[in-house]
């Protein structure tokens, strides 16, 4: 016989946002279960099935993803559409089949269309055409959304997909070749900076737009949204406020306090024009983010001052 008890599995913990679910589920008297990689594969069914079986959780977070950068994204099709799609496949599966009360997925801002209007609202879905370097990453993400929405009309499973803006934060993935820009310029500042170079290249034209949301700001926005909605439409998760690509690399310079120059290496792909999220929804349920975007660099570059050695 199953256990009443709730029985919460984080699938990613130790990724960016799923190390943040733990934390934030931990500060609030919750211990997650989770599986190692070593033991656990995402990508093989069976093996999936089985451990669902095994520890029959009662709750979900699937934050298991490959994600990265804008290179990664555009140099690695293949993976990025074939691991999200096998991962989300199973694990809402075996989900659904082994009884589980509630999943929540996380997806991707850059599941609109490329030219989406700004803020972009969640009825953007599937109504033009994606940003190339990035939609094998999101034509598997949109599919997971489909699987919640389609598992929710037919079994009647409570799973819920939420849609993150472009996240930053302690433990995010700092290698230059595969991450993320917030990131990548933390590392790229810091070196420059210790090694006196007179400028740092930062990729493309500068002039794009994007939203950066704290980890830990969406963590608490999952752990609220697992507790507060239950609906099959997707819901944003945003910071609510867009800066260009110049203007972040010229924060974190500040925040770093590198005193060299930025050079703008236009050979770069600049990728979506602008993604600011249309936040409404979620702060009509009385959610909204608690850290600045100064404020949480610093926090982020203290912390890879304090990890470079280990990454
Ligand atoms: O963060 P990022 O790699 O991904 O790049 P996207 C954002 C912008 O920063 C692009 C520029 O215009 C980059 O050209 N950029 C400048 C840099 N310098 C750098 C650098 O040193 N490294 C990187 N990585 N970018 C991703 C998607 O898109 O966003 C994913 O590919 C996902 O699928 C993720 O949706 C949130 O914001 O362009």
């Amino acid at each position: 016989m199953r256990s009443t008890a709730v029985t919460v599995f984080v699938a990613g913990h130790n990724g960016l946002v799923g190390s943040a679910i733990c934390r934030k589920l931990r500060s609030s008297g919750v211990q997650p279960v989770v599986a190692e990689r070593s033991e656990l594969d995402l990508t093989r069914q069976s093996a999936v099935e089985a451990w669902f079986e095994e520890h029959s959780p009662t709750e979900v977070y699937l934050a298991a993803a490959r994600v990265g950068g804008i290179h990664a994204n555009n140099s690695s099709p293949a993976d990025f559409i074939f691991e999200n799609l096998a991962i989300q496949t199973n694990v809402i599966h075996a989900a659904w089949k082994s009884g589980v009360s509630k999943l929540l997925f996380l997806g991707s801002s850059c599941i609109y269309p490329k030219l989406a209007p700004q803020p972009m609202t969640e009825d953007c879905l599937l109504d033009g055409k994606l940003e190339p370097t990035n939609e094998w990453y999101a034509v598997a993400k949109i599919a997971g959304i489909k699987m919640c929405q389609a598992y929710r009309r037919q079994y009647g499973f409570n799973a819920i997909s939420v849609m993150p803006t472009n996240l930053y934060g302690p433990g995010d993935n700092f290698d230059l070749e595969t991450s993320h820009v917030l990131p990548a310029l933390i590392r790229k500042f810091h070196e420059a900076k210790q090694s006196a170079a007179a400028s740092v290249s930062v990729w493309g034209t500068g002039n794009p737009r994007r939203e950066f949301l704290h980890v830990d700001d969406l963590a608490d926005a999952c752990v609220f949204l697992m507790r507060n909605y239950d609906d099959e439409d997707i819901i944003n998760i945003g910071w609510g406020k867009d800066i260009s690509i110049g203007e972040l690399a010229a924060l974190i310079r500040d925040v770093t306090e590198y005193g060299g120059e930025l050079e703008f290496d236009s050979s770069k792909p600049d990728g979506t024009p602008r993604k600011l999220l249309d936040t409404s929804r979620i702060n009509a349920l009385g959610w909204s983010p608690g850290i600045g975007l100064r404020e949480g660099i610093e926090g982020t570059y203290a912390w890879f001052v304090d990890s470079v050695d280990r990454l």
